[in-house]
């Protein structure tokens, strides 16, 4: 019984009697949301900011409201194909032109907690995933593959979160293996990742550099970054809703994940 009036019809009434948990993966936007740091030599992404237009007073009696300004890649955030050189050719491949459908899919939460808690430069291989299709099934295809370190949680200062050292940062990611595994021979929709990147912090070393932004966009795939609270979903069974702005010719964009999974 697919596309029934019935299935959305259970959905809603599973969304309000909590049969259906909703579960918001997304961190807080404000001035001090961890943001991604380049070399010097390189163009830097703003921090976010809000600006206060009127708040019940002179400037507006009636009315609160704020601007804000922001880079594309900030806090919880979808990465678009069009985002890198290896995805910059495909039609449809940046914030306003991608299909609406693609922003609802299933979520396969891979959990690597231990691992990135004894290893920050942990890297989540083929073995690692296959090890979970043993327990949880086939990754289906169209999910997402979202590494859990609960990397946020554990670590709640901007500082830590990004844990900068003289040779670069040091957060765990996806193992340059892991990549073209995923496009090709499990089809997924992209990877998501609890810290400021959906790359590993040490991932220019590798070759080839960010081959995560490199192998996912190369496939027209897409990126998660900066999740959080991937702890209260289940290895499999949840369906995720990640919808970036609609910004015209955007490369990426703060979004609310939210997660919806069966079960109390
Ligand atoms: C630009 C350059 C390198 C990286 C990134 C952006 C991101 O992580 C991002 O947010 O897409 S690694
Ligand atoms: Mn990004």
């Amino acid at each position: 019984m697919t596309g029934s009036a019935s299935t959305l019809a259970d959905l809603i009434a599973g969304i309000q009697t909590g049969g259906i948990r909703v579960v918001d993966l997304t961190q807080p936007l404000h001035a001090s949301t961890p943001i991604l740091q380049l070399p010097p030599e390189m163009g830097q992404t703003w921090k976010f900011e809000l600006q206060e237009i009127s708040n019940f007073d002179s400037r507006g009696p009636l009315w609160y409201w704020n601007n804000f300004k922001t880079g594309e890649h900030t806090g919880t955030h979808f990465d678009a194909p069009g985002h890198w050189i290896s995805g910059k050719d495909y039609p449809n491949n940046l914030t306003d032109t991608i299909p609406p459908a693609k922003f609802i899919a299933p979520a396969c939460v891979i959990d690597c907690v231990k691992e990135a808690e004894k290893n920050p430069d942990f890297l989540l291989s083929p073995d690692h995933i296959k090890a979970w299709e043993k327990t949880h099934g086939r990754i289906p295809k169209g999910a997402w593959v979202l590494m859990r370190t609960d990397w946020a949680l554990k670590r709640p200062q901007p500082d830590e979160y990004i844990n900068a050292q003289a040779d670069g940062c040091h957060t765990p990611g996806p193992h340059p293996e892991l990549v073209p595994f995923l496009v090709k021979e499990r089809e997924v929709i992209g990877f998501g990742n609890e810290t400021v990147g959906t790359d590993a912090g040490q991932a220019f070393t590798f070759d080839p550099p960010f081959p995560c932004h490199s192998g996912m966009h190369g496939a027209n795939k897409y990126g998660l970054a900066g999740l959080i609270h991937l702890d209260q979903l289940p290895p499999a069974g949840a369906i995720v809703i990640a919808a970036p702005l609609k910004i015209v010719r955007g490369s990426g964009s703060p979004c609310r994940v939210i997660a919806l999974v069966p079960g109390k």
